[in-house]
């Protein structure tokens, strides 16, 4: 942690600035970073951690014109205009350019690291009351909401509004145009197919929307005798498989946009429209997200007719695969069960159950965006484990 530097040198025409530490290790910097990125008060805001210099006032062809070392601890540049910085050595040390340096502030960030699961899931629970009042067990939560990318919650109230105590624990909930939270149960003239006593086949909420919710919330309230089992799958995984089986399915779902509709009043009147691909994959090809709720999914379908019949195969192979046995977990809610989980990995799906002339089932749901929820796990772990 505290390593120090034993030599600084400029190389390249004073283009870069080498940093030799003290195990003898190496790190090299380029002066146009090390200016843009000079910590002194006229070019950053100390109080908003963030830069003050404009990017209008950066020479991108800068070069030092002296470098020194104080006490192993920092180095000091002047600039050719007699603008001094200082940088400190634990500082330089994580903003280091080598792969190793960068893949480990990545996940020191963003904690990528995904434990897949197929059925044999020991699905993760924790007491409601502890993760909402005991900080290294909230963070614990968050932390395995990550990586499984489900957590089931045990011990809630019965009542409403549990999930708002749930948003304010972490930040705020997503509002969305079915309310802050919203209430799944049976309901007449249902402007969703979630609020009947139909089953709900594999899916991910609302992707129609552009930005769809990162994570979901579900509060079981009310669990009927008879059906309402409830089922998931991971995405990513099935997504890794269905790319390995047949990679020309997987391409055609990974490119091809598919449209999705959603029209109707709620919180709001709303007639929402979005292009999603099923299987959203980043520039290595790697699934980031699931797009696909078959209900929502719409009749218009702008792409060539020809295409039509083998994207309707390639979606069979997918849907086929989320189903298999060996890929879905099923468990059924009880009333004071909270289910979190990871909305654009993780599809879930719930069995059909009898309706009848009062509500036999009622969960309330709400939504959060990975923003929020990352932002407190940060802050979370900060905590915990007293480092920044
Ligand atoms: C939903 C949903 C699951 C359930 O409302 O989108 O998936 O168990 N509900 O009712
Ligand atoms: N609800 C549960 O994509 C969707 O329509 C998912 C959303 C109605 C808020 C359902
Ligand atoms: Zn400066
Ligand atoms: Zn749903």
């Amino acid at each position: 942690m505290d390593l120090g530097i034993q030599k600084v040198e400029v190389f390249d025409s004073g283009h870069f600035v080498r940093v030799e530490w003290e195990d003898g290790n190496k790190s090299c910097y380029p002066c146009v970073w090390l200016r843009d990125n000079c910590q002194c008060p006229h070019c950053f805001l100390r109080s908003a951690k963030a830069r003050r210099l404009l990017f209008e006032d950066l020479d991108v062809n800068i070069v030092v014109k002296e470098v020194a070392l104080a006490d192993r601890k920092k180095i000091s540049i002047t600039w050719p205009d007699e603008h001094a910085s200082e940088y400190e050595a634990e500082w330089l040390k994580k903003r280091c350019f080598s792969e190793e340096a960068r893949a480990e502030m990545r996940e020191d960030l963003f904690l990528p690291e995904r434990q897949y699961w197929g059925s044999e899931l020991q699905l993760p629970k924790m007491p409601f009351e502890e993760i909402m009042s005991n900080d290294e067990s909230a963070y614990k939560w968050l932390c395995t909401l990550k990586k499984v990318g489900i957590v089931l919650l045990t011990g809630a109230a019965t009542t409403q509004g549990e999930l708002i105590k749930l948003g304010n624990r972490i930040g705020f909930l997503r509002l969305t145009f079915y309310g802050p939270t919203w209430q799944v149960q049976d309901k007449a003239d249902a402007n969703n197919v979630a609020y009947t006593t139909g089953k709900l086949c594999f899916h991910t909420d609302y992707p129609v929307l552009q930005h769809p919710p990162g994570v979901q919330f579900l509060h079981c309230i009310k669990q009927t005798a008879a059906g309402g089992e409830s089922e998931v799958v991971d995405g990513f995984h099935v997504a890794n498989k269905l790319k390995k089986q047949n990679p020309q399915a997987y391409q055609i779902l990974s490119s091809t946009a598919v449209d999705y509709t959603d029209v109707g009043v709620d919180y709001c009147d709303f007639a929402v429209q979005c292009k999603q691909r099923i299987i959203d994959v980043d520039s290595r090809g790697q699934a980031v997200r699931i797009n696909y709720n078959n209900a929502t999914r719409d009749t218009v379908f702008d792409i060539p007719v020809e295409k039509v019949r083998s994207f309707y195969k390639a979606l069979k192979e997918f849907d086929d695969l989320l189903n298999s046995t060996e890929h879905k977990f099923t468990y059924k809610l009880k009333p004071g069960d909270i289910v979190t989980f990871d909305n654009w990995r993780v599809l879930h799906g719930r069995q059909s159950y009898q309706s009848g002339s009062e509500v036999t089932r009622h969960l309330e749901g709400a939504y959060a965006d990975w923003d929020v929820v990352m932002s407190r796990l940060r802050i979370l772990r900060k905590k915990v484990l007293k480092r920044d």
